[in-house]
């Protein structure tokens, strides 16, 4: 049985005032009934470890490998350091931003299982590659280039989330987005075999709101959601893992 998870992901915002809200959920999830993961920016890991409580804590990217000449990037190991346990990879601000392919994904999650973080590794596809028929297509390529051999149900997380629908508030319908997820379960099982394949969290991202968080984790495979703008706010992330 997979355990359910809310993650948030601040991307970049967040100062150390901002840190009220994360004491905020841990005191509202004292003793939560699933995981609940926050991945603030990198300049916050570490006092956000601090004040966290159950709340598990995690980064946005990390670099392919543990230190050396790579002004600016942070390593796994570091991450680690920090306090936290998990790293989103791939998301797709990532890879349209900086250019990251899926080959440098599974670099980057190789470096962060090895130093003992959960990867939660993002796929997904542009409107017009939808409207193309192709969904299926770019995410079963991005799922076997991007995850490591020796992926387990503890060191990775998949999370789905249509490029169309980060931060416009558009979200898939629940037939579509239960044929992504079933498409991952199956290709997981295929690869790692059923025990690891059925182990694996698969998360739903793209303009989770409180009031649509409840309908898109009753649609099968659905293990919970990477939640960008709606986890900056305790009240508004708080619904969303009241859903789950
Ligand atoms: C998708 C999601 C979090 P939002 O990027 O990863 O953001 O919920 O703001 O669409």
């Amino acid at each position: 049985m997979r355990r359910k998870l809310a993650a948030g992901n601040w991307k970049m915002n967040g100062l150390r005032t901002d840190l009220a809200e994360l004491e905020a959920l841990a005191a509202t999830f004292a003793a939560p009934k699933v995981d609940i993961l926050l991945c603030p920016p990198a300049t916050l890991l570490a006092p956000a470890a601090a004040c966290s409580g159950p709340i598990a804590i995690g980064a946005q990217d990390c670099h392919a490998q543990d230190s050396g000449a790579h002004t600016g990037d942070v390593s796994a190991p570091m991450i680690k350091d920090a306090g936290a346990n998990a790293v989103i990879l791939g998301h797709s601000e990532r890879r349209t931003d900086h250019g990251e392919s899926s080959d440098a994904v599974r670099a980057k999650a190789v470096a962060a299982q090895a130093a003992g973080l959960t990867t939660v590794i993002c796929l997904g596809e542009s409107f017009k590659q939808r409207e193309a028929a192709n969904t299926l297509d770019i995410i079963g390529g991005q799922l076997s280039t991007s995850v490591p051999d020796g992926s387990t149900g503890e060191n990775l997380v998949i999370a789905y989330e249509p490029i169309w629908a980060i931060g416009t508030g558009l979200v898939p319908n629940l037939d579509q987005i239960g044929e992504v997820h079933d498409f991952i379960r199956t290709r997981i099982e295929r690869r790692f075999g059923a025990g690891v394949g059925r182990s694996v969290r698969l998360l739903y991202g793209g303009s989770v709101k409180p009031d649509n968080a409840a309908d898109i984790f009753g649609v099968s495979n659905v293990d919970g959601a990477l939640v960008g703008g709606a986890s900056l706010k305790c009240a508004d992330f708080s619904q969303i893992i009241n859903a789950l």
